[in-house]
C-alpha cells in the first residue's frame, strides 16, 4: 500500500495531495538521522548553507527535516515573528525590505520568509528597488528566503512555521513573514506570527465593504501604504470606522499607520508600533498565552497531517477510488466512510 502512495506522489507530483505523508510516517525510522543531526548542528553554528538546505528539505517534505527540527526546537522561541499580509501589490515586500533595514540599524539580526511570492526574489522588485535589495542580501545579519507552500497538505502555516523555527534557532532576532492575503492564508499567518500587520493601499479598500471584516480579527497593526497616492485618507477613514464599530474596550487597540514604503516614510513609526506591540504582549502576560495558543494550533496541525498521512498509507488507490465511487453513487455516506477509515487507524 505504501507503494501506491509513492506511485501517486511520483505521478501527480508533490502538490497533488498526500504530500506530507512521506515526512511524518518515515521520519521516525529515517536512516539519515546522522544527516539530520549534522544539519541541526550547522544551523546552530551559524552556517547559512545549512539553513538554506534545511528549509529546502522542509519544502520538499523530506524525512530528514523532522528530526533536524526536533533537535533545533529547544533553541527556538527567542525571535519576534512579524507577519505581513495584504492584497497583491499593496507593497508588502517593499515594506518588509524597509523594516528589515530599520531593524538592522537598531542592531537586530533579521530573517525574511516570503511565502508564495508573486514576483521572484531574485527579480529585484521583490524588496522594492534593486539597490536596497542588494544592501540586504549582502548583509550577513539578514537571511532572506522565499518558499512555495501552496497546495501542501498541512497548509501555509505548517511549512512556514517550520522555516521560521529554523531562522529562530539560527539566531535571528526578528523574522518577517510575507504572505499574500488571499482567503484563508492571512488567517493562517496569524497562527505563526506574534505581531500581524495587515497592509492596505488606496483604491483597493476605499469601500468599507471591500475591506474584509476578518482582517480586524488578525490585525495587530493596520498599515495604509502608498500614502502618496490619492485616496489614502479615505482608506484610513474606512479602517478607522471599522475599528470603531468593532471597538474592544480592553486590550490592544490596533493602530493605523500611513506609510510610503518606496520612500521609507512612516517606517520608523511602524517599527515603533511593532516594538510597542511586542512590549504589550510581554507586559500584559499575553505573550505566554499566545505561545500556548500557537503551540496548540501547531499540535493539532501535526495531528491532522499525521492522521491523514497514515490513512493514505493504509489505502491503496483502487480501494480509495472504489470508496469515492460508493460515496458519489450514494451507496455509502461520507461520514460513515470517514469514520470507518479513522477507526481502522486508531485501532
Ligand atoms: N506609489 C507607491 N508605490 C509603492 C509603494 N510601496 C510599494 N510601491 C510599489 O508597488 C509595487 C508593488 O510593491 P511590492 O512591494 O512588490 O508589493 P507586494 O505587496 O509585495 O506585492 P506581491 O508580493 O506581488 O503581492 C511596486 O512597484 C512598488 O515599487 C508606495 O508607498 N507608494
Ligand atoms: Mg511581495
Amino acid at each position: 500500500m505504501e507503494v501506491a502512495t509513492e506511485e501517486r506522489l511520483n505521478k501527480e507530483g508533490r502538490r497533488a495531495g498526500p504530500v506530507l505523508a512521506k515526512n511524518s510516517s518515515q521520519a521516525i525510522i529515517s536512516p539519515s538521522l546522522a544527516e539530520s543531526r549534522e544539519l541541526a548542528d550547522r544551523v546552530l553554528a551559524g552556517d547559512r548553507r545549512g539553513v538554506a538546505r534545511l528549509i529546502s528539505l522542509i519544502e520538499d517534505d523530506s524525512p530528514e527535516a523532522c528530526p533536524a527540527l526536533a533537535l533545533l526546537y529547544p533553541h527556538t522561541g527567542r525571535a519576534h515573528v512579524v507577519g505581513v499580509t495584504g492584497a497583491p501589490g499593496t507593497g508588502k515586500s517593499t515594506l518588509v525590505g524597509q523594516l528589515a533595514r530599520e531593524s538592522r540599524q537598531r542592531g537586530l539580526t533579521v530573517g525574511i520568509v516570503a511565502v508564495d511570492p508573486s514576483s521572484p526574489f531574485s527579480g529585484g522588485a521583490i524588496l522594492g528597488d534593486r539597490i536596497r535589495m542588494q544592501e540586504l542580501t549582502g548583509d550577513p545579519g539578514v537571511f532572506i528566503r522565499s518558499m512555495a507552500t501552496r497546495g501542501s497538505l498541512g497548509g501555509l502555516s505548517y511549512a512556514t512555521g517550520d522555516a521560521v523555527k529554523v531562522l529562530d534557532a539560527f539566531g535571528k532576532d526578528i523574522i518577517y513573514v510575507e504572505t499574500v492575503g488571499v482567503g484563508q492564508d492571512e488567517v493562517e499567518i496569524a497562527a505563526t506570527a506574534h505581531t500581524t500587520i495587515v497592509v492596505e493601499a488606496p483604491g483597493l479598500g476605499d469601500d468599507i465593504q471591500a475591506i474584509k471584516a476578518g482582517i480586524l480579527e488578525i490585525a495587530d497593526i493596520l498599515v495604509v501604504n502608498k500614502a502618496d497616492q490619492d485616496g489614502a485618507e479615505r482608506t484610513v477613514a474606512a479602517l478607522q470606522l471599522m475599528l470603531e464599530l468593532n471597538h474592544q474596550p480592553q486590550g490592544w487597540q490596533p493602530p493605523i499607520i500611513k506609510t510610503v514604503a518606496v520612500e521609507g516614510k512612516g517606517i520608523e513609526a511602524l517599527s515603533r508600533e511593532i516594538s510597542r506591540h511586542r512590549d504589550y504582549l510581554q507586559v500584559s502576560g499575553r505573550a505566554s498565552l499566545l505561545r500556548q495558543h500557537l503551540a496548540e494550533e501547531e499540535l493539532w496541525n501535526i495531528i491532522r497531517k499525521t492522521l491523514v498521512a497514515r490513512i493514505m498509507d493504509k489505502l491503496d488507490r483502487a480501494e480509495l477510488d472504489q470508496l469515492i465511487r460508493d460515496i458519489a453513487d450514494r451507496r455509502l455516506d461520507p461520514h460513515t466512510a470517514a469514520n470507518n477509515l479513522i477507526a481502522q487507524i486508531l485501532e
